[in-house]
């Protein structure tokens, strides 16, 4: 049985181009707005408890800059039970690069979940990148899909929700 204390405890990252909102969409899963965020070797990461189905979770949540590369996004794929794809819906190139991405860090091995998300989704009039492309992508990949805006809170308890979901099932 398990103790009162006891919880389970899993990895989440994020990559995807500069100012896609990723570090938005993070920190909207944070409960805490108070909470610390620690840094370390230029990743951002943050500890947060979830409570679900009487049971304790405890996601440790990495943020990434645009700027890293494939091998470290490789690297820490191969560590995280979740990874979330973030691109921007009124950015193009954001979307291409994730495409260009998905292809490196797939690897039928590791045991990670891979979230594609296209953020920024309140902004319609800028819309570069159709709801049914990222579709696609998801489906040509097995990966699960989302359409946010971390800003205006579209979605991320969802997204967030369906993570807690996922972790219970599979213990
Ligand atoms: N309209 C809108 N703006 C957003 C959304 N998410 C983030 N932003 C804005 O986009 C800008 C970039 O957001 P960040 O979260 O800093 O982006 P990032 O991906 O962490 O960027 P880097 O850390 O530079 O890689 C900020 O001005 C945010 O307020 C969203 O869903 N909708
Ligand atoms: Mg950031």
């Amino acid at each position: 049985m398990k103790g009162e204390n006891s919880y389970i405890f899993q990895r989440l990252i994020v990559f995807g181009d500069s100012y896609v909102g990723k570090t938005t969409l993070l920190k909207s899963f944070i409960l805490n707005k108070q909470d610390r965020v620690y840094a370390f070797c230029n990743i951002d990461f943050h500890f947060q408890v979830y409570e679900k189905n009487n049971q304790k979770i405890k996601l440790q949540l990495f943020d990434t800059y645009g700027q890293h590369r494939f091998q470290f996004q490789k690297e820490q794929s191969k560590k995280s039970n979740f990874v979330l794809l973030v691109y921007d819906t009124t950015n193009r190139d954001s979307f291409d690069n994730i495409c260009a991405q998905v292809i490196d860090l797939i690897q039928p091995s590791y045991k990670t979940s891979i979230i594609l998300v296209g953020n920024k989704c309140d902004l319609s009039s800028k819309r570069q990148v159709p709801f049914q492309e990222g579709l696609q992508l998801s489906k040509q990949y097995g990966f699960y899909f989302y359409e946010t805006s971390a800003l205006q809170g579209i979605s991320v308890d969802g997204l967030i929700n369906d993570v807690l979901d996922k972790i219970i099932q599979t213990q």
